[in-house]
């Protein structure tokens, strides 16, 4: 049994104001096999008056250091993945397989990425060619309170913690409760990098208790939240009598439009995209757009590769899919599978209940309806596990209009390989991002929504602006 009750403020690790302890429980075996502590009020006092004080000195360091500080924590990141493998593995069940190969290496791809912007990245800039003493400085906001999720947790703290350092903010990460171990390790590799005392910080917590104390604190300058647009909602409203910036990368219900003239291997990449991290990713391509011509080939092509989606424990090696993260989240997705039966569509794979001999653990059978309308429950909310909506279409302009029926607008995706289409669906999708054909974005892309689905963006320069303020000069020196 893990014991890790402190909390890392100003440089050292303190005991909780008030001990109050949290199980950490294992998804596949549903063990608890960790304890932590949820801070209080004095734990969040405390760690944002240290990121307070330690902003003045950390905001005026040459953005060199910072990037020398940036670089030893990759070193040591790195030399310590196997450790973050196990954590994340022990904590949300991604199997340690895919936690070695894409939750470590989503956060190290991050942090490389934001040194790769910071080459080039002007803190000091011209208004432009025609006024000579105009000038742009771009300065960190302040302390910046960072609330993340247990489905990416490396991928998440990266996107928010290191561009924060770069921009010279100071910080209080409260991760996610139910997956805290990375966190925590993540934390005692900041330390070994050396990051000065008060500039990171993170306090343990739940939502209503240190998430949304930081989400109304005076002493917070931004809340960078990635999560359920839910708790969005919630954070927004603790923070208005503020007035502090909130930048939000909440869920997603993503269209993936599989044309006639799609690639031959378009159907299976969906489907295990979907199935990815046990479905429980805020792009997950989870309505499926089929154009009539191929319909019902595309629906046996997904019963297949949803049939041959393994299913086994997080410990296993090998690519199969592992456990939801929780009870909370198994409930809700068999209730989601539940109404999907009941509102009419047609259960191709998968379906209620466990996978055969996976009698505990959070294990659900990999799902695929098909026959589904955009109105059913299960094409509107995001499930966030492995359930696939299959949804017909006839011509493009339904597949729009069906793709752009939605409160979210995160990722949408296209498999179509003419050219002229792929350029009308970069366009007319209504999303933060499109993917075609299975391309991935660069490091540097910015990741975020629209509508529903948030307001910032995350990664490369774009995030990095995320932590910095405007300001605007007149009459600068002229060089
Ligand atoms: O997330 P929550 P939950 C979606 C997904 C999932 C659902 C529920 O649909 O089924 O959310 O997951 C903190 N003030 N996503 O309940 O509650 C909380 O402590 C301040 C989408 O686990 O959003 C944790 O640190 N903070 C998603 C973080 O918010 C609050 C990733 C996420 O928890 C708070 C995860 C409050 N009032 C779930 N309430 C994505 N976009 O990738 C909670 N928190």
């Amino acid at each position: 049994m893990i014991e890790k009750r402190q909390f890392y403020i100003n440089g050292a690790w303190v005991d909780p104001v008030v001990a109050n302890d949290f199980p950490v429980i294992d998804p596949s075996t549903e063990e608890e096999v960790a304890v932590i502590s949820l801070g209080d009020q004095a734990d969040t006092d405390a760690a944002v008056a240290a990121a307070n004080a330690a902003f003045p000195a950390w905001s005026a360091t040459d953005p060199a250091e910072r990037v020398a500080l940036v670089e030893k924590i990759l070193e040591v990141y790195n030399a310590r993945a196997e450790e973050m493998a196990q954590a994340m593995t022990l904590e949300m069940g991604a199997p340690i397989s895919m936690s070695r190969s894409s939750q470590v290496t989503s956060g190290s791809w991050h942090i490389e990425g934001f040194l790769e912007t910071m080459k080039d990245f002007e803190f000091v800039r011209k208004l432009n060619d025609h006024s000579p003493n105009d000038r742009i400085i771009m300065e960190p906001i302040g302390t910046v309170a960072m609330i993340t999720p247990w489905n990416w947790p490396m991928n998440q703290v990266a996107l928010k913690v290191i561009p924060a350092l770069l921009a010279g903010c100071t910080m209080v990460l409260k991760p996610s409760e139910i997956a805290p171990l990375s966190s925590l390790l993540w934390t005692e590799i900041l330390d070994e990098a050396g990051v000065p005392a008060g500039v990171y910080n993170m306090v343990n917590g739940d939502g209503p208790g240190v998430g949304s104390q930081l989400s109304a604190h005076p002493g917070i300058d931004m809340v960078s939240f990635t999560g359920s647009t839910r708790a969005g909602i919630l954070i927004s409203k603790a923070a208005a009598d503020t007035l502090k910036r909130v930048s939000l990368e909440l869920g997603g219900k993503g269209a993936n439009l599989v044309f006639a003239d799609a690639d031959a291997k378009a159907v299976e990449r969906g489907v295990r995209h979907m199935m990815q991290n046990t479905g429980q990713s805020c792009n997950a391509p989870s309505r499926m757009l089929v154009q009539r011509e191929i319909y019902d080939q595309t629906v046996e092509a997904a019963r297949q590769a949803a049939e041959n989606t393994a299913v086994a424990s997080a410990h296993e090696e090998g690519r199969h899919m592992g456990p939801l993260v929780s009870q909370m989240q198994w409930d809700k997705v068999q209730g989601l599978i539940e109404k999907g039966i009941a509102e009419g569509a047609r259960l191709v794979a998968g379906g209620p209940g466990r996978p055969e001999g996976l009698n505990r653990g959070y294990f659900v059978r990999p799902t695929v309806f098909a026959d589904v309308t955009n109105d059913m429950t299960i094409a509107r909310e995001e499930i966030f596990g492995p359930v696939l909506s299959i949804i017909p279409f006839d011509t493009e302009e339904e597949a729009v209009r069906i793709a752009n029926d939605t409160v979210y607008g995160l990722t949408n995706y296209a498999q179509t390989q003419d050219p002229e289409r792929q350029r009308r669906m970069a366009h007319a999708l209504k999303a933060g991002m499109v993917e075609i054909n299975g391309v991935s974005r660069a490091k540097t892309s910015p990741f975020g929504g629209i509508k529903q689905s948030g307001n910032g963006r995350e990664g490369g320069e774009f995030g990095l602006e995320d932590y910095l303020e405007v300001k605007a000069v007149g009459g600068y020196p002229a060089e």
